[in-house]
Order: structure tokens, then C-alpha cells, then sequence
């Protein structure tokens, strides 16, 4: 057992630590608010989702649902506090002389830049991750590294000079310095908590729900349209500073301005976006009409050669997919900067994001920064946690009216409808059914949207019998394939079966 005096050292090591810590998490935050520059902590949480089981990923969601990700951040907030905390346990340990624990603090400083930058770095950092470029990183690291380090420093030759000159010390000077102590740390916790509302303010969460009730329009308002992303805080890429790369085995590699991508000839389409993870009866889907230029005609530019296997996409957060080149070469595919007639918005992607045709969101990248032709099946961010690497609409319908739940009365008409999807094989045909599945009726399909759009059906029906009723329904794809009714969960390949809610009849 330790002595008492170690045990309060070590306490009073612990603490400075922690305030050395929020010191040093404000300086980040702040740079990350003002400057866009990318904390460490998002890039260790961003390099340990891949890694984390499937399994485990699967019972977080299930856990947190749309809070999984800020949780998963504020998590890793604590536990740097945490590890700052026993950083200055360690450090109060040290019994070497001054010039020792100087040079322990040094080499403590420049490894954590090594170990943070280094993986910063691996994900894109100085391709243009961070808005704010590689050198107002390093120096906002190194800030708040060395603001860690000094608090260690001085919380500890305070404590010394303390004990050395209690009785010597002018009870005025130390009055002053307590002062400007306390002022400091009011400023600290002042700035500390404007970045913590602000930061509170950006994190982004995605809004899972399923039983969704009303019928959507045929184009889903900007507003309203679902948004994921894998970040905690979403980039804001400056479009004036921004440039797309076009690489890789490619015979003429070449840049694109914001300008220069609006000047060439645009197309517009209607796409139905749906993320991969979303449930059966999920909200995670919406459809836009979307203009920009065939990632064909940027290709072709650039010719790409002939050993080329994958397009790669690397985006402002470090994202990473790949379509194969078949795939990118199809007139579908576009790289987008209008959603519905309007700009493209920053959580939707500006100033340029991937539309593919066919494939669930996942591979649809937003704020993409190169495009590169790569000769290996190249595993983007998700594949490599096991995620499909095809990635292929899965054909899907959905009950929107009547809600879930509704009360409904025999002999009265009510309309049945939703939506059907199934990327570009189409919607050939929906059927419905009020009693669970054992018969089935038609529905109407309305009009036809776009190729790659989903398509919205209704159904008149007059309830014969009271009591509970079990609205159930199914689509067909334009290849004549019913979904399936056996339920699948959304990992790896998208979610399956029917779409069903109960209903009162009286
Ligand atoms: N750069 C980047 N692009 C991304 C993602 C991401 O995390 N980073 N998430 C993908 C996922 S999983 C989906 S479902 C769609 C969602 O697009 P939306 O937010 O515009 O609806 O974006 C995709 N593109
Ligand atoms: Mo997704």
C-alpha cells in the first residue's frame, strides 16, 4: 500500500492531468470549430469503427440507434480526459531531476504528434482532409500538446514552490497569482464550453425510424431528406479552395474547379437514395433530382487505361469507396452539385457528391475530393468492417397511409399506398394485402418518376370486418422477381422481407 503522501500526490498528479486534458481538448475543438481542423479523437473513433466485429457495431445500433456515433465521440472525449488524468499521475511519479522530466515531456510531446498525426495522415490529412490544411494542424496539435504538457509543469512547480516558500512568500504576491490563475481557468472554461455548445450544435445524428406515416411526395424536399454519414461532425468543404483530382491510372491526370465543373455539359436525373442500414419500414430513404456531369465524360477525359479494375473515391472526411470502372462508366452515374434545383447543401455533400444508380447510399460519396482509377477490387471504408462491397438495391416496398395504429371503421373507404423500389430494375407491380398475407390484391402503380426512382402506389379499400387487421405489402421488380418474404437484418447485404402494420377496425 502507498503512503498517504504518495496517494495524494498521485491525486493531485491525477488532476492536474485532467485539467491539462481540457486544456488541451478546448485548443482542439476550438480548431476544429474555427479552422476545420480534425480533431485526433475523430480520427482514432473513425480508424476503430472498421475495426470494431460486426456483431458489436450491430449491438451498438440496436443500443443507441441514431445516437450511437455522438455517444461513441463524447465516449472518447471521456476517455482522453481519463488518459490525460493518468498522463500527470505518471508524470507527478517522476523523481528525476527538472532537465529529465523536460526532456520525458519533449519526447511525450513529439510521439503523440507522431502517433496522431501518422494515422491523420494515413486517411487523407495532407490530401486536404482538414479545411484547414496540414500546417494549422500540426501547429493546433502541437499547441495543445504543449498546453497539456505545461500544465503538468506548472500545476507541479506550483505545488513545489508551495511547499518551499509557504512562510517566505508575500501574502500579496500570492493573491495576485491566484488571481491570474483564476482568470485563467475562467477564460479556459469559458472558451471550453462556447466550443462544447457549438461542437453540441454540428454533431450530426442520424434520425432512424420505421412505420413512417403519410404519403411522401414523388420528390422528397431537401429538408426533409434523410441524412448518414459516419462522421460525429460533418466537413464543411470551402468550394472557392476546392479542387477534384482526377488520378490513378489515368494517361492525362487533371483538376477540376468548382467553375470548371459547372461549365461542362450537365445532366439531370432523378435517384432514389437508400441507405443500406435502413430497416424494413425505414426512413432512410428518399428521392431528388440531381444534376451534374456523367463521371463518364471526367473519366474519358482523362483516359482511363485498361488495366484499371476499380474508380476509388476519396472524400473531405477521409471517406473511401469504389464502384468497379463498368459500373462508373455507365451514363447513370454522375457527380452532382444540385439537388432539386437547388445548390448542393454541405450535409448532403457540397460541393460535389457520387450518384450511382442501382447501388444503397453507402457508395453514393458525399464531398468527394479524387476520383482515381486503381487496379485492385478496392475496399472502402465500410467493406472493410464487411459491409457488401456490391452493394446492390435490394427490392423493397413500403406502407406509408394508413398510419400504423389507425382507426379505421367497417364499410368506410380509407386509401392504402407507399413506396416500391428497386434501383434500376424498376417497379413492375405492388401488391397489398389486409389479412397478414393470405390474399393478396393489386395496387395501383402512380406515374412513372425516373429510371433509377422509387415508385409511389395506392389502394382503395373499404374494411368488411371489424377488429384487428394486418396490412401487409409486396413489390415486384421490373424483372419480374417478387421480394422476398423472409426477414434478413440490414447487415451485410440490406435488410429483407415484408413491410406489415397492424390496424384497428371497429
Ligand atoms: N464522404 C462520405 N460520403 C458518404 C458517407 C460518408 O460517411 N462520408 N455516407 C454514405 C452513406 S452510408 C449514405 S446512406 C449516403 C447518404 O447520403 P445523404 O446523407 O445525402 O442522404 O451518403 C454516403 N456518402
Ligand atoms: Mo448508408
Amino acid at each position: 500500500m502507498e503512503s498517504m503522501s504518495g496517494r495524494s500526490k498521485a491525486r493531485a498528479g491525477f488532476r492536474a492531468g485532467v485539467l491539462g486534458a481540457l486544456a488541451m481538448l478546448t485548443v482542439l475543438l476550438l480548431a476544429r470549430l474555427m479552422a476545420g481542423v480534425v480533431t485526433p479523437i475523430e480520427v482514432a473513433v473513425d480508424r476503430l469503427i472498421p475495426r470494431l466485429p460486426l456483431s458489436w457495431f450491430e449491438a451498438g445500433l440496436d443500443l443507441f440507434g441514431g445516437y450511437a456515433k455522438p455517444l461513441l465521440f463524447a465516449g472518447a472525449l471521456a476517455a482522453t480526459v481519463l488518459l490525460g488524468g493518468l498522463g500527470g499521475m505518471l508524470f507527478v511519479r517522476m523523481r528525476e531531476t527538472a532537465r529529465a522530466r523536460t526532456v520525458a515531456l519533449t519526447l511525450g510531446i513529439v510521439l503523440a504528434l507522431l502517433l496522431t498525426l501518422l494515422p491523420a495522415a494515413g486517411q487523407g490529412l495532407f490530401g486536404g482532409r482538414s479545411d484547414g490544411g496540414i500546417w494549422i494542424t500540426i501547429a493546433a496539435y502541437l499547441v495543445a500538446y504543449v498546453i497539456y504538457g505545461a500544465t503538468l509543469v506548472l500545476s507541479r512547480t506550483q505545488r513545489e514552490d508551495g511547499l518551499k516558500d509557504a512562510g517566505a512568500r508575500l501574502p500579496r504576491r500570492a493573491f495576485v497569482g491566484g488571481g491570474v490563475r483564476g482568470v485563467t481557468l475562467l477564460l479556459l472554461g469559458a472558451a471550453g464550453l462556447t466550443a462544447a455548445v457549438r461542437l453540441l450544435e454540428k454533431l450530426t445524428v442520424t434520425d432512424v425510424r420505421a412505420d413512417v406515416t403519410g404519403m411522401p411526395p414523388p420528390f422528397t424536399p431537401n429538408e426533409t431528406f434523410y441524412t448518414v454519414s459516419k462522421n460525429a461532425i460533418d466537413p464543411e468543404v470551402d468550394a472557392s479552395r476546392w479542387k477534384l483530382s482526377l488520378g490513378g491510372l489515368v494517361e492525362r491526370p487533371y483538376e477540376l474547379t468548382i467553375e470548371q465543373l459547372h461549365s461542362l455539359p450537365p445532366q439531370e436525373q432523378g435517384q432514389t437514395l437508400e441507405c443500406i442500414s435502413n430497416p424494413v419500414g425505414g426512413n432512410l430513404i428518399g428521392n431528388a433530382s440531381w444534376k451534374g456531369v456523367p463521371l463518364r465524360a471526367l473519366l474519358e477525359r482523362a483516359g482511363v487505361r485498361p488495366e484499371t479494375r476499380d474508380i476509388k473515391l476519396t472524400c473531405a472526411d477521409g471517406y473511401t469507396e469504389s464502384i468497379p470502372v463498368e459500373k462508373a462508366m455507365e451514363p447513370g452515374v454522375l457527380l452532382a452539385y444540385e439537388m432539386n434545383g437547388e445548390p448542393l447543401s454541405a450535409k448532403h455533400g457540397a460541393p460535389a457528391r457520387l450518384l450511382v444508380p442501382n447501388i444503397f447510399g453507402m457508395k453514393n460519396t458525399k464531398w468527394v475530393q479524387k476520383v482515381e482509377a486503381v487496379n485492385e477490387d478496392y475496399q472502402g471504408y465500410w467493406q472493410k468492417q464487411g459491409w457488401s462491397d456490391t452493394a446492390t438495391i435490394v427490392t423493397m416496398s413500403q406502407l406509408r397511409v394508413p398510419a400504423k395504429g389507425a382507426r379505421l371503421r367497417v364499410g368506410e373507404p380509407v386509401t392504402v399506398g407507399g413506396i416500391a423500389f428497386a434501383g434500376s430494375r424498376g417497379i413492375s407491380r405492388v401488391e397489398w394485402s389486409a389479412d397478414g398475407g393470405k390474399n393478396w390484391q393489386e395496387g395501383r402503380l402512380l406515374g412513372f418518376i425516373a429510371p433509377f426512382s422509387w415508385r409511389l402506389w395506392e389502394a382503395d379499400w373499404k374494411p368488411t370486418q371489424a377488429g384487428r387487421a394486418e396490412l401487409v405489402v409486396r413489390a415486384t421488380d421490373g424483372n419480374g422477381n417478387t421480394q422476398t418474404a423472409n426477414s434478413r437484418p440490414t447487415l451485410p447485404d440490406g435488410a429483407t422481407g415484408y413491410h406489415s402494420i397492424e390496424v384497428e377496425v371497429a
